[in-house]
């Protein structure tokens, strides 16, 4: 093989090489609000906020698509996430969907949930956590 015809070879294989690994690298990356639909990274922050804010980061889904959302608990009391009809208050009786709902996570904890909207609308994400919903609460819009 002559060098003139080796380079091009070479390159196209450094290139299929980078694009591997970027392939990688972004699959790896924890998912965010800002991501597409469909799998959200929540963290529960100190001074009971969502997402270090008030409300918390929206989250959108898709009727029908399944959803996962991931909370971490990075404060030093426990929270949870559960999705709920947008003007439901306080007792939490049950979520807007079935599995909409984590457990009680301790500090340091973290669980992953998944499970499908199946009516359109607005709904919030609250911790059901009794006096926190005043400031951990988010949008949940389903389209
Ligand atoms: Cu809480």
């Amino acid at each position: 093989m002559r060098p003139s015809s080796a380079l091009p070879i070479a390159v196209a294989v450094v290139v299929v090489a980078a694009s591997a690994v970027a392939a990688l690298s972004w699959r790896r990356a924890p998912p965010s609000p800002r991501e597409a639909h469909g799998a959200f990274y929540v963290t529960a922050d100190p001074g009971m906020r969502f997402g270090g804010r008030v409300p918390g980061p929206p989250l959108r889904a898709r009727v029908g698509q399944p959803v996962e959302v991931v909370l971490e608990n990075r404060d030093t009391v426990a929270h949870d996430l559960w999705v709920v009809a947008a003007d439901e208050r306080a007792p939490y009786l049950e979520p807007a969907f079935p599995g909409a709902r984590t457990r009680l996570l301790g500090p340091g904890e973290r669980e992953e949930i998944q499970f499908t909207p199946t009516r359109p609308g607005r709904y919030r994400y609250v911790c059901t956590v009794p006096g926190h919903d005043g400031a951990m609460f988010g949008e949940f819009v389903v389209e």
